[in-house]
């Protein structure tokens, strides 16, 4: 018999201290999710709520899929959990190929960990640890930008942008400098897809490059499309010139592609859509469909070369996860690929994209709507706030929305949505309705 003490007690909200969340907000007045397939998750009472965020932008091929439920049930049959370090099993192997093949250029190693953040701050050290093996170890530099968003870790908040995630925490990693952001709505208001003007902001990597000179800086990551934030695409050539003037300063790029990763943009990764390569990629998220947790970095071949200089018996870089490459995760992911493959989920989102790109713009003369932003399959919002009560305008419209059956996502008075890539053009115009709708009962 369960002793009375740990019985579970129904509807006691207490113990669960929120991630991310207005704790005693949310537990005077909750909205749970039980149950989710497809496009849709339910509430505990059986109320349909159409999913505008594919959960929290991860859950692009939709919800409950049962190929991948089966990749993860035969997984946990054969075996549970194997160690990945100074041991192997095969599933690793077989996924790091696969990634390998379908990344662009020579993107051709996978480091796995457990999440975004694990992935942001591992490939911080392979580049501080790489810099070093190349000896330039005074390059101990990292650059960010503001807005940006790269975890929760203590290497992600260091370079990441956005003041709340960082306050708390005082003064973090020392030695990180910040690129301006990109969102520009005086010049750029209502960007079909990339914005025109900006790409001079890359410039500002020359200016921090004369201020600290190149032999101090190891690295700058960026969101190749700012997510988090308020969904932020790059204008037209910025990423083109921030990889110019790396390379002509060796200092290495590292594209944080949690969120555009796997689809979003209609290409398999952002990279491929700008025609862009980083020397490190960050992705989660969509790797596993969110069925079970993982995260990795994408590496260049120079960069695991350059690792693999010292004597062999020595390893190379001490830093791993009890959890890295999971045989869970790997079975999910694999099975994830089958089904973007199988499916062509990522030309899928691409000939969706222009109908979903009308489809937000519609929302132009909803109250209040100050600019409105695309790019694949995801978008951004941004709402007039009220006078003295930044956030509240956002928050209500994300509560109003809920309670007209659309999860979105609220970040202060911009309002992001990024549905799985399975949706239809009916539940787009579905969402586009309701998220009227709700901008409007918020305004
Ligand atoms: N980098 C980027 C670019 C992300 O978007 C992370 C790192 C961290 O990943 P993990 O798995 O550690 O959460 C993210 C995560 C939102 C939202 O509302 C976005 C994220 C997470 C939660 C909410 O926009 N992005
Ligand atoms: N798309 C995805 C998601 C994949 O995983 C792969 C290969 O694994 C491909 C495309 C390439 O498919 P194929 O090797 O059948 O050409």
């Amino acid at each position: 018999m369960t002793p009375a003490s740990t019985a579970p007690v129904a509807n006691n909200l207490d113990a669960f201290f929120m991630p991310f969340t207005a704790n005693r907000q949310f537990k005077k007045n909750p909205r749970l999710l039980a149950r989710a397939k497809g496009v849709h998750y339910w509430t505990p009472e059986g109320r349909r709520i159409i999913d505008g965020t594919a959960g929290l932008w991860c859950v692009n091929a939709g919800h409950g899929r049962e190929e991948i439920k089966a990749a993860i049930a035969r997984q946990l049959d054969e075996m549970d959990y194997a160690p990945s370090f100074q041991m192997g099993h095969p599933k690793s192997f077989e996924l790091a190929a696969r990634h390998a093949a379908l990344l662009p250029g020579d993107l051709n190693h996978a480091f796995y960990c457990n999440s975004g953040s694990e992935a942001v701050d591992s490939a911080l050290k392979i580049a501080l640890a790489w810099q070093r093996a190349r000896g330039q170890g005074t390059r101990t530099r990292l650059i960010g930008r503001e807005r940006g968003y790269h975890g929760v870790g203590f290497g992600g908040i260091s370079v990441g942008g956005m003041v709340n995630n960082r306050k708390q925490w005082g003064v973090m990693l020392p030695g990180v400098d910040h690129l301006p952001h990109t969102h520009n709505p005086a010049r750029n208001a209502f960007s079909r897809g990339l914005p025109q003007h900006g790409a001079e902001l890359a410039d500002e990597l020359e200016r921090l490059v004369a201020l600290h000179d190149a032999s101090t800086i190891a690295a700058v990551i960026v969101e190749p499309c700012a997510g988090s934030t308020g969904f932020l695409p790059p204008p037209q050539g910025y990423l083109q010139r921030l990889r110019e003037i790396c390379d002509r300063h060796g200092i290495l790029l590292i594209f944080d592609e949690v969120i555009t990763g796997f689809g979003r943009l209609g290409t398999a990764f952002a990279a491929d859509f700008f025609g862009v390569i980083p020397d490190l990629m960050t992705v989660a998220k969509g790797i596993s469909n969110a069925t079970v947790p993982m995260g990795g970095v994408f590496v260049r071949k120079h960069v695991y070369d350059g690792l693999m200089s010292g004597p062999e018996n020595v390893i190379e870089l001490f830093h791993g996860y009890t959890y890295s490459a999971h045989p869970l995760a790997c079975a999910a992911a694999s099975a994830v690929l089958d089904i973007y493959r199988d499916e062509g989920l990522f030309e899928r989102a691409r000939e969706l994209s222009s109908y979903w790109e009308d489809g937000l713009h519609s929302l132009k003369d909803a109250p209040g709507v100050t600019d409105i932003r695309n790019l694949g399959l995801a978008g951004g919002i941004d709402l007039d706030g009220r006078k003295g009560a930044p956030g509240a305008r956002g928050y209500d419209t994300f509560v109003k929305a809920f309670e007209l059956g659309l999860m979105v996502r609220q970040s202060t008075d911009t309002i992001a949505m990024s549905p799985p890539l399975v949706i239809e053009r009916g539940q787009i115009d579905e969402i586009i309705d309701i998220a009227r709708k709700a901008i409007a009962q918020a305004a």
